[in-house]
């Protein structure tokens, strides 16, 4: 409905000016042409001169008005290190295009108002001049080879990639629609191989778990990096085109399906830095960018000043879908100590989301950093029950120790908790322990107590291969007689199922 009435609005002026058009002919038909149209002529000449003023003033006004907020200038200067030849090149390219804008503005207005119609004046006809064509060849020639030459040599620095002697960290960055999911290579700095193929919800990435390198890898929700250290970001897409773009650092690269690209930079400025020359005062003590020193907040004008607020972002650059806005992400540049301990709070996405799933390839291993974590748990389990005087504190589960169901075959992966069960009898010589079987009341109550007895037979059996001496162990099945928690539930039963030890002297 608001189209169409535009649309008949647009077409009712139209219908009026020429009304008014035809008006005026008639008029000037009366009034005697020549002299009315001379009139004319003069009048609109020297309303573009008017024109020409106004329009020049507004654009040198409204570039200083708003020269903070370009990104070429002021607070705004590159915070990446080859941002600066690419704001050099925009700035000197800016210099020349406007002395050629000033220049033909003003001889295009002034012309139309000095060679304007007037009685009795006759065009005069050039049809050639040598000098003239030399001049306005050369010159562009000379401007555009200095333009071209330079924008090259930016262009050769901006696009390197990195040699392979370079000190360089790399990450990934993945566009779809319609957020990055970004990836960092964990401690071992290697990013491990993908396949589209492999791509389903809980590995959003298609990561190839078969490939160590994957077993590291962080997917975290913000981009941290260190200041001062080259990154070189592979990016790569999803679905449609994307666009990786860090306005502050002068990075933007497309993300194409099928094609990974990437883009090199170094990070100069720290976000805090950065937030501290948008906060910036001058000699006087009052602010050099007031705009920034407006509260975050419009409609509270406690809330912290915008300069305090600010963050450098990551945009997606192309316009990729209805959601292409939320594809916005916070940037953060810190300092080497700071990204390193960021860097420790991280969790790999294979620990946290994939391991031990039916997704894992390496379900019946431990990995080393396992293998300590859980050493170092066991240890401290065991000297707290060493210093507690509570007797029900003196049992210990051995919770990673399992059977093959029905039998007393233990698993491969319980030999870890039971080695560190040999290296705490060995380092406490005085302790004394009995191992106890416990099950769940599923089947007879019989065999379930010669089941567990084997079972800790079987334990007991162990640590004596290992060295433990025979008078420090006993070992003892209770069946079903013990339970810890309710029979009438899985998890209640599993609970019940278990091997255990007890302190007996210490
Ligand atoms: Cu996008």
């Amino acid at each position: 409905m608001t189209v169409l009435l535009a649309i008949l609005c647009i077409l009712l002026l139209t219908v009026i000016v020429v009304q008014i058009g035809r008006v005026n002919e008639l008029a000037t038909k009366i009034r005697g042409e020549e002299e009315i149209q001379a009139r004319a002529n003069s009048r609109h000449g020297a309303l573009s001169l008017v024109f020409m003023i106004v329009f020049l003033l507004a654009t040198v006004i409204s570039a200083m008005y708003y020269k903070d907020h370009m990104l070429w200038y002021g607070p705004n200067t590159s915070a990446s290190e080859h941002g600066s030849s690419l704001d050099y090149m925009f700035n000197i390219t800016l210099f020349f295009t406007g002395i050629v804008f000033v220049i033909t503005q003003i001889l295009l207005f002034y012309f139309a108002w000095k060679y304007r119609g007037e009685k009795g004046r006759k065009a005069s006809f050039m049809p050639h001049d040598n000098r003239l064509e030399v001049v306005w060849t050369a010159i562009p020639a000379v401007v555009m080879t200095f333009l071209v030459v330079g924008g090259l040599d930016a262009w050769n620095e901006v696009m390197a990639d990195v040699k392979s002697d370079e000190d360089v960290m790399e990450i990934e960055a993945t566009g779809f629609q319609f957020a990055w999911q970004l990836r960092y290579p964990g401690p071992d700095g290697l990013l491990g191989t993908r396949n589209f193929e492999m791509i389903d919800a809980t590995n959003p990435l298609g990561q190839d778990w078969t490939d160590k390198k994957n077993i590291d890898d962080i997917q975290p929700s913000e981009l941290v990096l260190p200041v001062n250290k080259k990154v070189r970001v592979r990016i790569t897409s999803r679905d449609v085109l994307h666009n990786f773009y860090l306005p502050h650092f002068r990075v933007k690269m497309d993300a194409v399906p099928g094609m990974p690209t990437y883009f090199v930079f170094t990070p100069k400025i720290t976000t805090e830095e950065y937030r501290q020359r948008l906060g910036a005062l001058k000699a006087d003590g009052t602010p050099k960018y007031p705009e920034w020193y407006e509260p975050s907040d419009p409609s509270d004008p406690e809330s912290p000043r915008r300069y305090e607020n600010f963050n450098y972002e990551l945009a997606c650059a192309e316009l990729c879908g209805q959601g292409h806005y939320a594809m916005r992400r916070l940037v953060r540049i810190v300092s080497e100590a700071e990204y390193e301990a960021w860097l420790g709070e991280q969790q790999s996405y294979y620990m946290s989301s994939i391991r031990n799933t039916d997704a894992d390839p390496w379900k019946d291993m431990l990995f080393d950093s396992e293998i300590k974590e859980r050493a170092a748990e066991f240890n401290d389990r065991v000297s707290q029950a060493l210093s507690s005087g509570n007797a029900s504190d003196k049992v210990l589960a051995l919770d990673h120790v399992s059977y093959q169901p029905g039998s007393a075959e233990l698993t491969a992966l319980s030999r870890y908790q039971l080695d560190n069960l040999v290296s705490v009898m060995n380092n406490y010589p005085n302790m004394v322990i009995e191992i106890s079987g416990h099950t769940d009341n599923t089947g007879d109550a019989a065999s379930n107590l010669q089941l567990s007895e084997a079972r800790a037979r079987k334990v007991y059996d162990y640590l004596v291969g290992k060295g433990v001496a025979t008078a420090r162990l006993s070992a003892a099945g209770y069946g079903q007689t013990r339970p810890i928690a309710t029979n009438d539930t899985p998890e209640g039963r599993e609970k019940n199922r278990r091997t255990e030890f007890r302190i007996v002297a210490q």
